[in-house]
């Protein structure tokens, strides 16, 4: 960072400002490779999982992890439009009543490396999602606690980590209603499968906003600000929008999509990652899971040129992903194995793609090459 720089004007600052780009086909920017190095994706092997294992959960980090090693100094304050503030430190909120909750997260932006041209970010495949069950407090009890003015009209998130994004200096900050804040499922979280946050993964404290992408999630939280106009942050009016063609917003993004993943039968070859399977029946598997809790109602299997309608089984949570599977006779030959889910809102995902502009809530049905001999 420049020192001599104005900070009202990071535009000044040529690196700061990156010309963005778009990207194109199956090529990738060194720099999109670095991306993917330092925010990794689920194994799809892991889905077999309930609960993904800590350090196999997808990660999507802005900018830096920040350096905490002692939780006792952690404070949350939450002020502005309140008539009590509050500041609690982190053993505070562990007095208070505590609940775990399985959830499924997914990054919005899953899917984007199918899209070309790309926008530059993130590349991901179709991995970024992943379920932990999270521990912590319900918020709203904490925001009735500081009493939210009647004036206010959203409740804004924000991390310590701080960086730049297309020129904007700030920290990493989200905002949600008043109403979707006071919702009780919204958690204040310090465990994740019953261990303390990872670094990567906001300790010590985050919050989970179950049903949402995970950009809603805020990590490393210390600051929560009511306000009485809507928060126009970087996280929330640049980026995490819907854009059209020409790049304009057009609609926020919140809950999750409905999506199905099968994990790939059989075995990968090393760096194509395509499959052999040997002939005969192979047990399928997968996950599935939608937004706002809404229940996975089907989940069909496809191979050359038929659905086939797979078993559902149990999930650990409304919040939480639905297991599938179902039998596939594997015969000799090249074949493009799909899985599509439709949920309690008959929402079903498209075998084509619809691309917003940054490529954000893609949920086109999975496609998986096999070979057998
Ligand atoms: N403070 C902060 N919170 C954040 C982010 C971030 O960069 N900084 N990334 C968000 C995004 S886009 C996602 S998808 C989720 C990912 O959570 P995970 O890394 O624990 O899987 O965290 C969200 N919370
Ligand atoms: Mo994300």
């Amino acid at each position: 960072m420049n020192d001599s720089a104005d900070n009202n004007s990071p535009n000044t600052i040529p690196f700061l400002n990156p010309q963005k780009t778009l990207h194109q086909g199956t090529e990738f920017a060194a720099f999109e490779v670095a991306l993917a190095n330092r925010n990794s994706g689920t194994l799809l092997e892991t889905l077999r999982h309930d609960l993904t294992p800590v350090g196999a959960h997808y990660l999507l980090n802005h900018f830096d992890v920040p350096y905490v090693t002692d939780s006792s100094d952690w404070a949350l304050t939450i002020a502005g439009a309140v008539s009590n503030p509050v500041t609690l430190k982190l053993d505070d909120i562990k007095s208070l009543p505590r609940h775990t909750e399985p959830v499924t997260l997914e990054c919005a932006g899953n899917g984007r490396a199918l899209m070309s041209p790309r926008w530059p970010s993130q590349p991901w495949a179709q991995e970024a999602v992943g379920t932990a069950e999270w521990t912590g407090t319900p918020l709203a009890p904490l925001l009735d606690q500081a009493g939210i003015s009647s004036d206010a009209v959203e409740v804004v998130f924000y991390g310590t980590d701080e960086g730049i994004s297309s020129g904007d200096r700030h920290h990493y900050g989200r905002s949600l209603t008043v109403d979707e804040a006071c919702n009780t499922d919204v958690l204040l979280v310090y465990e994740m499968n019953g261990q303390p946050l990872l670094p990567q993964h906001g300790f010590p404290l985050r919050l989970i906003v179950p049903g949402w992408y995970g950009m809603a999630s805020v990590k490393w939280l210390n600051n929560i600000d009511v306000i009485e106009t809507p928060f126009d942050g970087h996280q929330q009016v640049k980026t995490y929008v819907l854009k059209d063609q020409q790049g304009n917003p057009t609609a926020p993004v919140k809950h999750m999509k409905v999506r199905a993943l099968m994990i790939p039968p059989g075995i990968p070859d090393w760096t194509t990652r395509k499959r052999l399977v040997d002939p005969g029946v192979i047990e399928i598997h997968g996950r599935a899971w939608s937004g706002q809790g809404v229940p996975i109602s089907k989940v069909e299997f496809f191979d050359n040129g038929n659905w086939l309608e797979a078993e559902l089984h149990t999930s650990k949570g409304k919040y939480a992903w639905t297991a599938w599977s179902c039998n596939w006779d594997a015969t000799p030959g090249r074949h493009e194995l799909r899985c599509r889910a439709t949920d309690a809102n008959g929402d079903c995902q498209p075998l084509e793609a619809f691309w917003d502009y940054s490529g954000f809530c893609n949920n086109i049905a999975q496609s998986v090459e096999v070979w057998c001999p």
